[in-house]
């Protein structure tokens, strides 16, 4: 384990006292505005009005908007609602999706690169979008985690926002070419402070995909990083916490069981569970029964026990394009059918064998918790200290708190001792699976030429979305060709010297956050700074919203990618048929 001096190596770090300090004095001043949804309610926050709808016995419905173009987003605020009303259907919350430049603080904004999402200059902007409609406004993306955490959750309560997010992107996201974590998790305390200190309960979100758990092995360290959250966030400051789960959960035994062991161990109401986006792809009659097989099963856990968490039919358009509004109303009239048609089914449904599941998953969410907890404290990291433990857990990372602090039992592995999962989440073990077999399909004798030429790769993400490296890197494993992990969320510039530094034969990216050719832009003109030249493969999502747009929505960028040098790759073979060529002239067989 590292010691407290290789964590944080800095002399001086801000003392949490302060940090809270400020905030409560800024709580003077900043307090919940009244918005469309707590009027028309009559309600302090969210949080009150969830526990009257679990009393009801009602299932609540969330939906997701935020696009680029802030008057497009409130027309989207107003209209889902006004047409849904008029079917008779209840939209409950909007989980608003702001872009990633939202992160950066708003002095440094323009200059930064821009995601997908909904940019607002200024805390009138937050407001008017809420007063579009009488729907709970959640700021779910890019307000707490980031350098902006402070100056967001205060533009987020001033527009009725009781259900600010999202803790779980603290842990794992990285704005580019920003390396101050520091800040980050001061802001972070700060915002968590400031939302402690108002007199109606606010909830603190944390989207756990978002989060560590979306590489976590073991399901039970996703359970355990949600009680290391409420320690910190409960316990340590005082403000109330509700997770989110559900993009990767897409086996409904650990859907039900995850959301049964949430119910078994806290009293705050649940923000929404997460559509199991994860399970779409390009076929959109086939994403229904995606949607279908996930909604019965969050609708019957919400039937069955609620914990106020909303439900989130995610359009079926998802994996192709940011939704439009046609297609949002489309999932939630889907659902709401779903909710009349599902309903004589739940006596047939025996939840044992999901609560069965659930206490492994607190039973060992405990452990994980107790082991992250004690080591940290051993390694001279104050434990009762939420700026140190934030800081710390976000250094160490998924991958070393799992290795070292998992419930699983170590057991052999291929390079040593591996740790055993307790509830395996299938996620990575799919992905590497369809990596290898993607390998086995190519042409035996391609295979053998691009594992005998010895080639380098140096693979690395833009942002957050990791998937797809992790599918690459084992494709790549099966071919024997080396892979050198430049690193997730990695800057142009790093990734050029790292591929310098491994004598990578070619670069290998996945990207989706809308920013490919600008990073490729930035790469090709940092290796020819270095005056190295080798083949740029990306994949992933290859889009972009134009430049000098601030209202249209993302658009390929296939061709420009091609005009800049890089090889854009809409599936593997993409990739792979270069390869072929490429091994053909290192092994000196020469291209055909
Ligand atoms: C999983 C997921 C997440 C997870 C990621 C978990 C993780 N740690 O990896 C989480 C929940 C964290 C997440 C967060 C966000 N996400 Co997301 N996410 C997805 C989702 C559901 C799947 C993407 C994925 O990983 N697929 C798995 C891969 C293996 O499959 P694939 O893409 O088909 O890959 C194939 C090829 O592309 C290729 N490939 C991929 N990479 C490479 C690389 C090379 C070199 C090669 C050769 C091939 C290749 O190989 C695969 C096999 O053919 C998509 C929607 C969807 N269903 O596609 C949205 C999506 C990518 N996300 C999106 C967004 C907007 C976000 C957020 C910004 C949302 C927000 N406001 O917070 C954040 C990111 C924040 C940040 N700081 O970066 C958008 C992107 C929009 C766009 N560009 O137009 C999407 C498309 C959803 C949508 N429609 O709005 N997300």
């Amino acid at each position: 384990m590292p010691t407290r001096d290789q964590i944080f190596p800095e002399t001086d770090l801000p003392a949490t006292a302060e940090l809270v300090a400020a905030a409560g004095a800024l709580a003077e001043g900043v307090r919940v505005s009244p918005c469309a949804f707590l009027r028309e309610y009559g309600v302090d926050c969210e949080a009150t009005y969830k526990q009257a709808r679990m009393a009801e016995g009602a299932v609540m419905l969330h939906a997701q908007v935020g696009y680029r173009d802030p008057e497009k987003s409130r027309l989207a605020y107003r209209d889902i609602h006004g047409r849904l009303a008029a079917d008779g259907i209840r939209l409950d919350r909007y989980g608003i999706c702001l872009d990633w430049s939202m992160g950066y603080p708003a002095q440094r904004r323009s200059s930064m690169p821009r995601g997908t999402g909904l940019i607002l200059d200024g805390p009138e902007a937050f407001a008017a979008l809420t007063a579009c409609a009488p729907v709970a406004p959640h700021f779910g993306d890019f307000v707490i985690g980031t350098p902006a955490a402070l100056e967001n959750t205060v533009a987020a309560l001033g527009a009725g926002a009781t259900s600010i997010g999202n803790l779980g992107q603290y842990f794992t996201f990285r704005q580019p070419h920003w390396d101050d974590d520091v800040t980050t998790t001061a802001e972070t305390v700060k915002a968590l402070a400031l939302i402690a200190a108002q007199p109606e309960p606010v909830i603190v979100h944390s989207n756990l995909d978002d989060g560590f758990a979306a590489t976590f092995r073991d399901a039970a360290c996703a359970f355990g990083a949600v009680l290391i959250e409420r320690y910190i966030v409960e316990t340590l400051l005082g403000a109330r916490l509700a997770h989110c789960y559900g993009h990767t959960y897409s086996d409904p035994l650990l859907r039900l069981a995850f959301q049964r062991a949430l119910a078994g161990t806290g009293d705050c109401p649940g923000t929404m569970v997460y559509g199991n986006t994860t399970a779409y792809g390009a076929d959109h009659a086939a994403n229904y029964a995606a949607l279908a097989s996930y909604l019965l099963v969050d609708i019957y856990a919400q039937r069955s026990l609620p914990t106020g968490h909303a439900i989130n039919p995610v359009p079926v358009t998802e994996a192709q394009r940011i939704p439009e509004i046609d297609e949002i109303v489309d999932a939630h009239r889907f659902a709401a059918r779903l909710l009349e048609r599902s309903a004589p089914l739940d006596p047939l449904i025996d939840p044992a064998a999901a609560e069965g599941l659930a206490e492994r998953l607190v039973e060992g969410g405990e452990r994980f918790r107790d082991n992250v907890l004690g080591g940290m404290a051993a390694a001279g990291v104050d434990s009762a200290d939420p700026f140190e433990l934030l800081l710390g857990l976000r250094r160490l990372g998924a991958r070393e708190l799992e290795a070292r602090f998992g419930p699983g039992e170590l057991e052999d592995g291929p390079g040593g001792p591996v740790r055993g999962q307790l509830v395996a989440s299938a996620t990575l073990n799919d992905l590497e699976a369809r990596g290898r077999a993607l390998a086995a399909e190519l042409d035996g004798d391609q295979r053998d030429l691009i594992g005998g030429a010895g080639l380098r790769a140096c693979l690395a993400t833009t942002d957050v979305h990791e998937y797809g490296k992790v599918l690459v890197e084992s494709l790549l494993g099966s071919l024997d060709v080396m892979v050198v992990d430049a690193g997730v969320s990695i800057d142009p510039e790093a990734l050029a010297t790292s591929a310098r530094e491994a004598r990578a034969d070619f670069i290998a990216i996945s990207t989706y956050n809308g920013v490919a050719l600008g990073f490729v832009r930035q790469l090709t003109q940092a290796l020819s700074d270095a005056r190295l030249s080798m083949p740029v493969f990306i994949g992933g999502k290859l889009n972009q919203i134009p430049e000098a747009s601030n209202t249209s929505l993302p658009v390929d960028v296939s061709q420009e990618l091609r005009d800049a040098g890089a090889t854009p790759c809409h599936g593997v073979d993409d990739m792979l048929s270069r390869l072929v060529l490429l091994a053909r002239e290192k092994s000196g067989a020469g291209a055909v």
